[in-house]
């Protein structure tokens, strides 16, 4: 399963590759904002939200193909959350994926131009997929505008804001990474198997599968935090005392953290098994996202 899994992993990444490129590279756009807007768009993202996307319309039926451009909008939105995640007015990060920030390798309001270019840009991707009737390209933007927006992905970023330096309950630590991270992820599934031609019943079921993803997405970001910090500094878990931020490792200890991201595993892949789909892909890549090293 790991080599057919590492297969399809390259391949659809090939396939989203090559279509931003081509998407991009017809575009009228200055010559050091589209720089800057390639530059993160290469900088080696796994695509991990296109790639689960094509799977679940595949498991519905379509073909990957199907998804391209919605797959594309979402990974624009993604690039754009990322760059400005980095600008010194949030995180103020030098490196992103090993390399140079957007506006360290720019500068800071190119990098916010090329940031909201993507973010305008995944709405225009989506309203001109001509494979779709309209009223399905207005859903997807309703939907994506949804998860993206002041009561998406833009919310959990204010509350994550808001809770920094200072511990939280873990139910707010479930809400935020589920508005910040989850949302998105679970458009990710829900808009393939939508595009696929799911019924009702089927989304609904699908539902369940897509939020418990985006939260084993996180208790898997933060274990791989900490194995990075220990890298860094060479301490134990919850002996960082200049960071307070709350994580599951820190609220749950890293055994809890691990059994939680088990459980949430297990029941992904239980409702997942009740929407009665080839979900054998979409399976293996709950398997990858939990597991991910990087
Ligand atoms: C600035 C509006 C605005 C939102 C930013 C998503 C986000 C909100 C910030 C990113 C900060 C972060 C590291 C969140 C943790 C989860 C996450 C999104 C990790 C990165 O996703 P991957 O692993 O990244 O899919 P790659 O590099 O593979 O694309």
């Amino acid at each position: 399963m790991q080599a057919s899994l590492n297969t399809y992993l390259a391949d659809r990444q090939q396939l989203i590759n090559q279509f931003m490129k081509n998407y991009l590279e017809k575009q009228d756009i200055p010559e050091r904002l589209k720089a800057s807007i390639l530059y993160s768009i290469n900088a080696g993202g796994k695509r991990l939200r296109p790639i689960l996307m094509m799977a679940s319309c595949e498991a519905f039926g379509g073909k990957p193909e199907d998804v391209l451009h919605t797959a594309a909008g979402l990974e624009m939105v993604h690039t754009y959350s990322l760059i400005h995640d980095d600008l010194p007015a949030m995180d103020d990060d030098d490196l992103r994926r090993g390399l140079p920030t957007n506006h360290r390798e720019f500068d800071e309001a190119t990098a916010i131009l090329a940031g909201d270019s993507l973010l305008t840009m995944s709405f225009q991707l989506i309203a001109e997929d001509e494979q779709l009737p309209a009223e399905k390209r207005l859903y997807l933007v309703e939907q994506l505008s949804k998860v993206s927006g002041a009561s998406g992905m833009v919310a959990g970023q204010m509350l994550d804001m808001e809770s920094e330096s200072k511990s939280i309950p873990i139910d707010d630590l479930k809400r935020i990474h589920h508005l910040k991270t989850g949302r998105l992820l679970s458009f990710a599934i829900l808009s393939g198997a939508y595009v696929a031609g799911a019924s009702e019943e089927r989304l609904a079921s699908l539902e369940k599968t897509a939020d418990l993803l985006g939260v084993l997405f996180q208790i898997q970001d933060d274990i791989l935090d900490v194995d990075g910090d220990e890298e860094k500094i060479g301490k134990p878990v919850g002996s960082d005392e200049t960071n307070e931020k709350s994580t599951y490792p820190k609220l749950l200890g890293m055994d809890g953290a691990v059994r939680e991201k088990t459980e949430y595993v297990k029941e992904a892949k239980q409702s997942l098994s009740e929407a009665d789909v080839d979900d054998t892909m979409l399976s293996a890549l709950i398997d990858h996202l939990s597991n991910r090293d990087h």
